[in-house]
């Protein structure tokens, strides 16, 4: 496929691509795009796994993670383990446009937030405590290695000890049911791209984990000589490979979207073979695929 200008996302989140185009339409930058486009993501609650009242945590918070990246000065903005606010992506906006900084983290970040405008409100929704009472009921798989678990009783239903696992053998937890993101690039009809990604993260995460998506290079990357990436899956395994990174620098060396993107799988597929993700290229000249 090729054509400029372009917007894409994982998933089929239509609202969230329509949302971005439409800022592109009326004026407004590729990163007014990714911006409006990953928001829509945040109101909308794209599949429970976007925004606020999805993926609880172990202990029944919804935090969310965002990044986005201006690939023409390659300054970022991500926010992780943000909590409160709604809006993820539009506080990393603030950080990359507000601060001299590129990322902040957990109730920080929130209070940045609070202080730059952003409404404080709870991401607690019926649905989220009930995916909650539901673990706590029994259905339980523990975030740690091995038998490790500090009180079973308090975060964890009933405590049943975990088989040791491969190292390179992913947990239940971190499956495609467990999953989602909306990650996303727009390049205008001069090439000027930016990318970024929101995410509330994994379902029964360890209170402080961070995935993938707010993590430079892991997430999303942009850079208006190259082009733009962005991923979705299991952040914890994905973000030791940086594989948005690695997409853009692949296709700056001349490979088309289509092999940057094999090429950023395969390398994460060599050590784990069962991981579940997916990539997203795009590249100047408006060619891209969906990977
Ligand atoms: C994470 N990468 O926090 C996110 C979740 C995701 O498709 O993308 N799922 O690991």
């Amino acid at each position: 496929h090729a054509s400029l200008p372009l917007v894409i996302n994982t998933w089929p989140f239509k609202n969230a691509t329509a949302a971005a185009w439409s800022a592109l339409q009326s004026g407004g930058s590729v990163l007014d795009a990714v911006e409006k486009g990953c928001a829509r993501c945040e109101v909308e609650q794209c599949d429970g796994t976007v925004g606020y009242g999805g993926s609880p945590d172990e202990a029944g918070e919804t935090t969310l993670d965002a990044l986005i990246m201006n690939g023409d000065t390659m300054e970022v903005g991500a926010v992780a383990n943000l909590r409160r606010i709604k809006n993820a992506i539009g506080v990393a906006r603030a950080v990359m446009e507000l601060t001299e900084h590129t990322m902040l983290v957990g109730e920080s970040a929130s209070l940045f937030a609070e202080r730059m405008g952003f409404t404080a409100e709870d991401l607690t929704t019926n649905k989220s405590i009930n995916i909650f009472s539901q673990w706590l009921k029994g259905n339980c798989q523990p975030n740690y290695r091995k038998n490790v678990y500090p009180d079973p009783s308090k975060y964890c239903g009933p405590y049943k000890p975990v088989p040791v696992q491969h190292q390179n053998k992913r947990a239940t937890s971190a499956n495609e049911h467990a999953h989602d993101t909306i990650g996303m690039i727009a390049i205008d009809q001069n090439g000027h791209v930016a990318a970024g990604t929101s995410t509330n993260g994994l379902t029964h995460k360890i209170p402080g984990r961070v995935g993938d998506s707010p993590i430079i290079g892991a997430g999303a990357y942009a850079d208006s000589t190259a082009g733009g990436a962005a991923a979705t899956g299991d952040g914890d395994v994905m973000m030791r490979f940086l594989p948005s990174y690695l997409a853009v620098e692949l296709m700056r060396a001349g490979a088309d979207p289509s092999e940057a993107c094999k090429t950023a799988i395969s390398r994460i597929k060599r050590h784990y073979s069962d991981f579940f993700g997916a990539i997203i290229c795009a590249n100047t000249t408006g060619h891209y695929v969906l990977n």
